[in-house]
């Protein structure tokens, strides 16, 4: 009995580990710079993309992409040839990085502060 409750103990330890967020601010000083934008938005990317990606051939067709955004798939197919490739998708998450950087950061030290962050830019 005491070996079923402590296996359970250590799946539920494992599946906390696996679902604890990503960290951007991988360095701890308190501003995403945009490398730690771009690893965060790689790594969020990669795991869409695997979820996307039905017969894992790395790619992902517009079909696959059904019900899912299809404006900003759109966007990420760089040569419009109705297929988004890992690299494409990476690409077009750097440019959603530049884009908010451009934005959020009113100091231009490239790197956005918590303030910079929150503060609301629409
Ligand atoms: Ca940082
Ligand atoms: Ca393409
Ligand atoms: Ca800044």
């Amino acid at each position: 009995m005491n070996k079923y409750s402590s296996s359970a103990l250590i799946i539920g330890s494992i599946v906390l580990s696996f679902s604890a967020q990503a960290k951007t601010d991988t360095n701890n000083d308190g501003f995403f710079s945009r490398e730690e934008l771009i690893a965060s938005s790689h790594a969020r990317i990669e795991k869409k993309f695997a979820q996307a990606d039905a017969n894992h051939d790395n790619k992902i067709t517009m079909d696959e992409l059904a019900g899912q955004k299809l404006s900003v798939a759109k966007a990420a197919d760089a040569d419009k040839d109705g297929v988004i490739t890992l690299a494409e998708a990476k690409k077009h998450s750097e440019a959603t990085v530049d884009k908010r950087m451009a934005k959020k950061d009113t100091d231009k030290d490239g790197k956005l502060s918590k303030e910079e962050r929150q503060r609301k830019t629409s």
